[in-house]
């Protein structure tokens, strides 16, 4: 069971001695917390990284579309091989990369579903981004790997978590390595990242959560310092769980792991180790002590010595890369009434204001990605919202406010108001850095954005040919359903 024992204690064991009280405001950090025998060279512990793993993705797709497979071995196969199956089909001895004779030989009640159309996974995957995103926000860092993967650089969120005391005293899910493995003693750096980490594994909770609310899908996830331990901690409960991984023991975590175990070490990778640290050399752990970084860069080569040398120590300061783009970056306010435009006016100036703020954000996080699209909503009393969009201007509070007032006034909004929402957001992203060997280059030489068909920021289904009043009613008619 997920939430056990080892939980309850943890439960206990924190709020008796880590961090004292949420609510007493007290913000020191208590001196004395649990920590680990059998700790070896602690890794960096400046962030918080989630990694989000979906279960026997393609197959659990196939069963949301047909529930009554639920119970039933099921695989999906592409070119005779199983690229994956559900977990009732595991236990017959089914595993991914089999062959799919053998597989059906081992159970022969297999359902076999053919996934050469990634049609479905990719909608599912789109899914599954957008709750991660709707839970994480805007400004948040979400690398997708794979199309049932995720890594997230909670580290903010967490702080601001912390900050605002608005979190619990317990770890959501499974702690490794479980309590009777530790010790008390430790420094208050360690307290400080033991409840990082503790908020994180709330926030995973959520997420998890969020995803199966919205997609119906299960996930597991990793808890950890970086982004190697996270996709590492993932993996040691599966399915439907998730799993903190305290930095005090990764060290010593990773020396058990089979050198082709760590992430990024493919067949190819482990075999050439094979050949040149020999037989002996399985673990991560046994390279550590069969090899120090001089002696593996001499036999490997700087790059690739001081990589193998961080992994074999579960050391990763990769950075969660924002593979995705968030389409629309927005802010809104919702209030009991605005009756004249001396209040429309401070409202939108201070939406503006925070529109701002995010797209400097976002500008951080996409360099060279511009909005051509201003989209302001609003909502007269009880009625739907309704929204308007009108060319992006600058980027200065000034200017997008004149132009979010000119769109008010153009849609006929009138004193006496009755205003109950306002909201305005940036989208329609061009990319204005050149992607060598594309379009984009001569776009660039320009000074043009790349012309294309407007893209509804909901949905993304590209709209050429529309008029700005069709393309309004399409976003309006989408925001209604999302
Ligand atoms: P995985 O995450 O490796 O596996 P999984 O999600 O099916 O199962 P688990 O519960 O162990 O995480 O791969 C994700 C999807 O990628 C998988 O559902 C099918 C597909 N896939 C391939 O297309 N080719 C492959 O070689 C593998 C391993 C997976
Ligand atoms: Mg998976």
């Amino acid at each position: 069971m997920e939430v056990g024992n080892q939980e309850t204690k943890l439960k206990e064991n924190h709020r008796a001695a880590v961090h004292g009280n949420a609510e007493d405001g007290d913000d020191n950090v208590a001196p004395v917390s649990a920590t680990f025998l059998t700790a070896v060279e602690p890794v960096a512990t400046d962030r918080v990284v989630l990694a989000i793993d979906l279960d026997c993705f393609y197959a659990q797709v196939e069963i949301v579309a047909r529930p009554e497979l639920e119970e039933k071995p099921v695989a999906v196969t592409q070119q005779h091989i199983i690229v994956t199956c559900n977990y009732v089909a595991r236990k017959f001895g089914c595993r991914k990369l089999m062959n799919t004779a053998d597989a059906v030989k081992s159970c022969p009640e297999l359902i076999l579903i053919n996934g050469e159309d990634l049609t479905r996974y990719r909608a599912a995957n789109e899914l599954v981004h957008q709750a991660v995103r709707s839970v994480c926000g805007p400004s948040t860092r979400i690398e997708k790997l794979g199309l049932d993967e995720f890594f997230i650089d909670a580290t903010h969120i967490v702080d601001e978590t912390i900050k605002s005391k608005s979190y619990n005293y317990n770890f959501e899910g499974f702690v490794y390595p479980a309590m009777d493995q530790l010790s008390e003693g430790s420094t208050a750096e360690d307290v400080e990242t033991e409840r990082a980490l503790m908020v994180g594994s709330q926030l995973a909770s959520r997420l998890r959560s969020k995803i199966l609310e919205d997609s119906e899908l299960t996930c597991c996830a990793g808890v950890a310092n970086n982004k190697m331990l996270a996709k590492l901690a993932a993996n040691i409960h599966k399915p439907n769980s998730q799993t903190s991984l305290m930095p005090g023991i990764a060290g010593s975590y990773v020396s058990e792991l089979p050198l082709r175990k760590l992430p990024g070490v493919g067949w190819k990778a482990s075999y050439e180790f094979r050949q040149i640290f020999g037989e002996e050399v399985k673990t991560a752990g046994h390279l550590r002590s069969a090899y120090n970084l001089p002696q593996l860069e001499n036999v490997l080569g700087s790059k690739k010595a001081a990589w193998l040398w961080d992994l074999a120590r579960g050391e990763d300061r990769t950075e969660v890369k924002n593979t995705i783009a968030t389409k629309i970056v927005s802010v809104e306010d919702s209030f009991k009434s605005a009756k004249t435009w001396e209040e429309v006016h401070n409202l939108t100036l201070k939406l503006c204001g925070e529109l701002k703020d995010r797209l400097q954000i976002d500008a951080e996080l996409h360099p060279g990605r511009r909005a051509s699209t201003l989209r302001v909503v609003f909502r007269k009393a009880k009625r739907n919202r309704e929204s308007r969009s009108t060319p992006f201007p600058d980027v200065e509070v000034n200017a997008l406010q004149h132009a979010m007032i000119h769109v008010l006034k153009a849609s006929g909004i009138a004193e006496p108001f009755h205003l109950t929402l306002l909201g305005v957001g940036a989208c329609n992203f061009v990319n204005l850095i050149p992607q060598p060997g594309t379009s984009q280059l001569m776009d660039f030489f320009s000074r043009k954005p790349r012309t294309r068909a407007p893209e509804c920021p909901i949905c993304n289904r590209s709209l050429p040919g529309k008029s700005n009043a069709d393309l309004n009613q399409h976003i309006d008619m989408c925001l209604e359903q999302s």
